[in-house]
């Protein structure tokens, strides 16, 4: 029997990758709000193993709940969570801030991964088993000039990394928390609100990182043996060093 592995945010980028790379060795839920790209990931995926999608919005506690509640008996033996779903929005110095923006990274990116947590993690204690890893951020480990918000909430996230990996030592499960530098994705695009210039000049004069890179992380994490945990990787694109400092080609 496979393992089932729950995937937030496999709709796009780090996601996507990452159930690609589990698909052969685990049975997959796939998560994300667009339908659409979760049936068409899915019927690709399909040739490689089972494949359920749930849309719901993280950080909606009641969707949460309620989509997960209604997995079928078959699919609620989650083994590994992985807790990817978020996003940047905008990106300004604090006294220019949107309220919206601030409201969609805080609940994306934190709550949602939370309540998510805190729904798939009891039957985990139950069994005494089971993986969780958070995608979290350099902006997680690092705050830069105007990510304010967006850092926040991913150190946010690697506080609440931390915290879980206390709460759930005494039942086994292992608690990773994965910190990506730059890696092109949609991210720039949504973060910049669809403004193609700013999101490329992100990514200009380096190789970045890409979805795979972080995929081949999870599935690294994933395959130690029972009595090992990576408890936090920071990874980079070669060309960065730190969140600040990126050296580009011209
Ligand atoms: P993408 O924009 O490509 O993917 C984001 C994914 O998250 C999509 O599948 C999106 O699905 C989902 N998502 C966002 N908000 C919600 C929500 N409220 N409810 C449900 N799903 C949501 O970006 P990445 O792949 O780059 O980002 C994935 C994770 O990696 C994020 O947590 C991000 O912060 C983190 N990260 C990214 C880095 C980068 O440089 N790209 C670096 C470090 C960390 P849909 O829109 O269909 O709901
Ligand atoms: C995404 C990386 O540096 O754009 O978390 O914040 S960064």
């Amino acid at each position: 029997m496979k393992k089932i592995a729950f995937i937030t945010g496999a709709t796009s980028g780090i996601g996507e990758a990452i159930a690609r790379i589990l698909a052969p060795d685990h049975s997959l839920i796939i998560c994300g709000r667009r339908k659409e790209k979760l049936a068409k990931l899915a019927s690709e995926l399909r040739a490689k193993s089972k494949v359920h999608t749930l849309s719901f919005d993280v950080s909606d506690a009641t969707a949460v709940q309620s989509a997960i509640d209604g997995l079928p008996t078959e699919w609620q033996d989650i083994e590994v969570l992985v807790n990817n779903a978020g996003n940047a929005h905008g990106r300004s110095p604090i006294h220019e801030g949107e309220l919206a923006d601030w409201d969609a990274m805080i609940d994306g990116n934190l709550k949602g991964l939370l309540y998510v947590t805190r729904v798939i993690s009891p039957r985990m204690v139950a069994k005494k088993s089971g993986d969780i890893i958070n995608i979290g951020s350099i902006a997680g480990k690092e705050v830069y000039p105007e990510g304010n918000v967006y850092c926040a909430s991913k150190f946010g996230v690697d506080a609440a990394t931390k915290g879980m990996r206390l709460d759930l030592n005494p039942y086994g499960i292992r608690v990773i928390g994965i910190h990506p530098g730059l890696v092109e994705t949609e991210f720039s695009m949504v973060r910049f609100k669809g403004d193609k210039q700013k999101s490329k000049s992100v990514y200009e004069g380096i190789t970045p990182l890409y979805g795979k890179d972080i995929a081949e992380m999870v599935k690294f994490v994933i395959d130690r043996p029972p009595h090992v945990t990576i408890a936090d990787i920071t990874i980079f694109p070669t060309a960065q060093a730190s969140s600040t400092l990126v050296h580009r080609q011209p």
